[in-house]
């Protein structure tokens, strides 16, 4: 283990106050894939390689996940990513005549 220096070894002795903390975490969302009983499993899985860099055995176990389960993590992202990904899954399914459907949740 690594020996942190205590506060006085590097500020010598000063005390900051911090009010908020400096780095804020961005708040984080799921984006949900739901199941259906139309939309072909290779779409789907072609979706989660795609849109969210699943490796191809990633991308199947999620898929298969979905089937099985009725629903299923496709990624945890900022909000405004998330949105992206919803939109973009909903695109390519509308292009393709497919009732693939995907929502945002609070991670
Ligand atoms: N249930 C679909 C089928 O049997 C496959 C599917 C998987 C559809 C995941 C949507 O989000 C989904 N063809």
């Amino acid at each position: 283990m690594v020996d942190r220096p205590h506060d006085d070894e590097r500020t010598g002795g000063a005390v900051k106050e911090r009010v908020r903390s400096e780095t804020k975490e961005p708040l984080l969302y799921s984006v949900v894939l739901i199941n259906d009983d139309y939309t072909p499993m290779d779409f789907v899985v072609d979706v989660l390689e795609t849109l969210f860099q699943k490796s191809p055995a990633e991308a199947y176990r999620v898929m298969m996940q979905v089937h099985r389960e009725g629903r299923g993590l496709a990624g945890v992202y900022p909000w405004e990513v998330a949105e992206t990904k919803v939109d973009s899954v909903l695109a390519r399914a509308q292009d393709a005549g497919h009732p693939l459907q995907a929502v945002i949740e609070d991670a």
